[in-house]
């Protein structure tokens, strides 16, 4: 058994302080974070009326494990996703470290200012990962660890990171969560570690009832390895005299635990009492009102030493992921603590002075650095130190050719080109090694089987071969490049969107590709729009998609997943009809992986996803090859790049009507039909392939910009004028909802008449199914004319 590189040991960080100096830090924090969104609020003109917001009680609930970590815990090469309402302790620490600028501080929610929650492309201050939808950005650092296992097994291993994630207790109840740990894709990965800020507070409420011994469970049977940080040393040393108060708070519920942080002392004691134990009332009876306050308080999130155990005892733990739950207090320190209503509750400015003063600063000083001549602020500056981080190294770019010579001699689906596309990249020197596959359990019935065949599949060690089935040579081992998952989609676009971080996470430039059904990115959107957001670079392809997939019935036809593709930033969706068409893009779009490249000449550039739609109808390539003869090779290449092209030019006539058929994808066949029947009809009909929507649509949406913001006549996009008639009436053809081309006649300034899919589909022929939705050649030549005819009737 070959078993994985093995990683170099963790560099030995500066030894940790005294509890009682991180404690300090971690007031500092407290403060800081507490004022950042208080000053948002507060002091802020704020223009809108509308309110700031920001989350004091939640961010406090995290300020000790935070200030654990960054203060005493985490090296430079480690990775850490914050929970999203934690970002202005985020932020504070970042400050009190020396990397954000004190100007920012006054800066949360406004325009390039701190963002609300923490955002990797928006921030300045080293933001790992995005947060904001909560589960997505908990569950992304598992797999950008598993990026970092396939990364190391094939580069080599690069300095020790470990992937932390600090995330509330609610967000397990997002099922993603449970999708995520459950993939064999994520098992065995020591270097992660999640702190739950197990405040036992959602949005709402309290959370009734406590879950934890289900939720241990849970992670128990995913293989984690469990830490439960529940008392602080206060509370456990009163548990050694007196077993009974043990028992006594343990068997409290939440609500009337959580009430008690609300209270003044004395009130306190009343209600933690009523009804206590003999042995409970006479401990505490030796106690004064504030001692007992604190003691039954005493929550083991809170303290630095029970947090840095915590974490070393996750270090120790190299074969599995750690979960630890840290017992907080939703407002820790705030006067908010605990209260049911708290999580977007501000204190007053009398509760700002009051908090000010506590930790001993004045108006003038309140936004300070540590004192650098002071204990706490020499140490920032070591930590400072151990924690600076080499900026990304650029490495020599990958030679992705523009083509692959792919050259159909046959009929062909976009399905199945792509599959020998991947397998000719993947012969490819100086490519093929950057290729990583992956899917959700449809590698074979998306065509990945070819790649998977020569590339084999990855596993952190050599595996026994049992499949008995010669096509399907499935090599399992460390040097595989195809991942399969399980059946999650979420898990797809998790780990494509890690995968598509690689070069910022990992220092090594993959070129990422997955397939999964194309109407089940629906089922991973959360994550793809996640993966988009954070600037993730991979090809997802989408396959088979539409009604084409006729027998196949509706529920897995996809419709809007176009619209989709067409409307999330950062990614562009393509659509060719012809294998070569498909070549070109494909090579192009991984080219922009390897690296996005400059801006174009109006400050353009495309980077982020690819999203190509494929199916698996066999196509004539007859008509592309006649375009080649047509166009020249270099022009044709140019235009499908753009976006589209003129597949069939039907001259000019005098008086004669002209119409154009603007079509993608599989409906191919109908329309060159439909043209064909026009022509017999006298109407000159010219065929245009939309090759990527998206990319002609941007094109038009640049143009229109800049003339809305120069105040000048927008123009018109090349790529617009070099395929389309600026004069013929369009009709617009695609397997997908007809909205998704219909913006195409105001591009171009004539009548549309869009046809696609516009209710759910059903089990037939894909001539059965062309029918029912109007995508018949029939049904295209009667809107041609009806095109003809709003065009006449203007
Ligand atoms: C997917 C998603 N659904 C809903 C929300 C709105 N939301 C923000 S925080 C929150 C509750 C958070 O509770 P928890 O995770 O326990 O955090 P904490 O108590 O630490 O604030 C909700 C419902 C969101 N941000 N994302
Ligand atoms: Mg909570």
């Amino acid at each position: 058994m070959v078993e994985l590189t093995s990683m170099p040991p963790h560099p030995p960080g500066p030894a940790a302080p005294a509890p009682e100096l991180l404690d300090e830090i971690a007031q500092r924090v407290l403060w800081l974070s507490t004022r950042i969104i208080d000053h948002a609020n507060h002091d802020r003109v704020n223009a809108d009326g509308l309110k700031v917001g920001g989350h004091q009680a939640s961010s406090a609930s995290l300020v000790t494990a935070m200030t654990a970590l960054w203060f005493a815990h985490l090296d430079a090469a480690d990775r850490v996703s914050v929970k999203p309402h934690a970002s202005p302790a985020f932020h504070a620490i970042q400050y009190l470290l020396g990397r954000l600028d004190r100007s920012k501080l006054t800066t949360l929610r406004s325009r390039a200012g701190l963002q609300a929650y923490p955002s990797r492309t928006k921030d300045v201050d080293g933001v790992d990962f995005s947060t904001g939808s909560v589960g997505i950005g908990a569950a992304a650092p598992l797999f950008a660890a598993a990026a970092r296992r396939y990364v190391d097994a094939h580069f080599g291993a690069r300095p020790a990171s470990r992937f932390v994630v600090l995330m509330g207790d609610a967000e397990l109840d997002e099922g993603n969560i449970w999708e995520a740990i459950a993939d064999p894709a994520t098992h065995g990965l020591g270097n992660v570690m999640w702190v739950v800020d197990l405040n036992r507070q959602s949005l709402d409420r309290v959370v009734p009832g406590i879950r934890i011994h289900q939720l241990k469970a849970q992670f128990e049977a995913a293989g984690w390895h469990v830490v439960e940080v529940k008392y602080g040393p206060r509370l456990l040393a009163a548990y050694q005299q007196v077993p009974q108060l043990e028992q006594w708070i343990d068997a409290m519920p939440n609500e009337r635990y959580q009430s008690l942080f609300g209270l003044d002392p004395a009130a306190l004691r009343e209600r933690f009492l009523d009804g206590a134990p003999s042995a409970v009332l006479d401990h505490c009876a030796g106690l004064g009102d504030s001692e007992l306050a604190e003691l039954v308080t005493d929550l083991g999130g809170h303290d630095v030493t029970a947090m840095l155990q915590a974490y070393a005892a996750c270090d120790a733990e190299t074969e599995r992921p750690s979960v630890v739950f840290a017992y907080t207090v939703k407002g820790w320190g705030l006067p908010t603590a605990g209260h049911p209503r708290n999580h977007s509750a501000l204190l007053t400015g009398e509760q700002i002075a009051a908090l000010r003063e506590r930790v001993g600063l004045s108006e003038a000083r309140e936004w300070d650095r540590l004192d650098p001549t002071s204990e706490a602020g020499q140490w920032a500056a070591v930590r400072a130190e151990h924690l600076r981080r080499d900026p990304v190294r650029t490495g020599t770019p990958l030679p992705v050719p523009t083509t692959t010579g792919l050259r159909p001699t046959k009929a062909m689906s976009t399905q199945e080109a792509f599959g020998r596309i991947l397998v000719e990249l993947s012969r490819h020197e100086g490519v093929g090694r950057h290729l990583v596959s992956t899917a959700p359990d449809v590698a074979t019935s998306t065509n990945l089987a070819g790649f998977i065949n020569r590339m084999g599949v990855f596993h952190p060690s050599d595996q026994h071969q049992w499949s008995p089935d010669p096509l399907v040579k499935w090599v399992e081992g460390p040097g595989g490049h195809h991942i399969e998952l399980g059946i999650s989609e979420m898990n797809l676009f998790l780990l494509l969107g890690m995968l598509g971080l690689s070069w910022d996470h990992h220092d090594q430039v993959l070129l990422p590709i997955g397939t999964l059904y194309d109407p089940f990115v629906l089922r991973g959107l959360d994550a793809f729009v996640y993966a988009a957001y954070s600037k993730a670079r991979f090809v997802v392809a989408g396959t088979p998609s539409g009604v084409t997939l006729a027998p196949e019935g509706g529920a897995h036809q996809s419709t809007i997943t176009a619209s989709v593709g067409l409307e999330l930033p950062n990614t562009t969706l393509l659509e060719p009809t012809y294998a070569v068409a498909l070549d070109w893009l494909l090579c192009h779009a991984l080219g922009k992986v390897a690296d996005p490249g400059p801006a174009d000449a109006v400050g353009h550039v495309e980077d982020g996803c690819y999203y190509v739609r494929l199916t698996t109808r066999a196509l004539d390539q007859a008509p592309f090859e006649a375009a080649r003869e047509r166009l020249g090779e270099l022009t044709l290449h140019r235009q499908v790049l753009a976006g589209a092209y003129r597949l069939v030019d039907a001259g000019q006539r005098d008086g004669a009507p002209v119409v154009q058929l603007a079509a993608c994808g599989a409906v191919m066949p109908e329309v060159l039909t439909a043209a064909a029947e026009l022509a017999e009809e006298g109407v000159l009909a010219h065929v245009v392939d939309v090759t990527s929507a998206d990319r002609v649509y941007a094109a038009w949406r640049r143009t229109l910009r800049q003339g809305i913001r120069t105040a000048t006549t927008p123009s018109i996009p090349g790529a617009v004028r070099a395929a389309f008639d600026l004069s013929a009436p369009v009709v617009t053809v695609q397997d997908a909802s007809s909205h998704s081309l219909a913006w195409l006649g105001s591009a171009l300034g004539v009548p549309a008449v869009p046809l696609g899919v516009d209710a759910f589909g059903e089990s037939g022929t894909v001539a059965d199914l062309y029918e029912i939705h109007d995508l018949s050649a029939g049904c295209i030549v009667n809107a041609a004319l009806a095109a003809l005819d709003l065009a006449r009737g203007r």
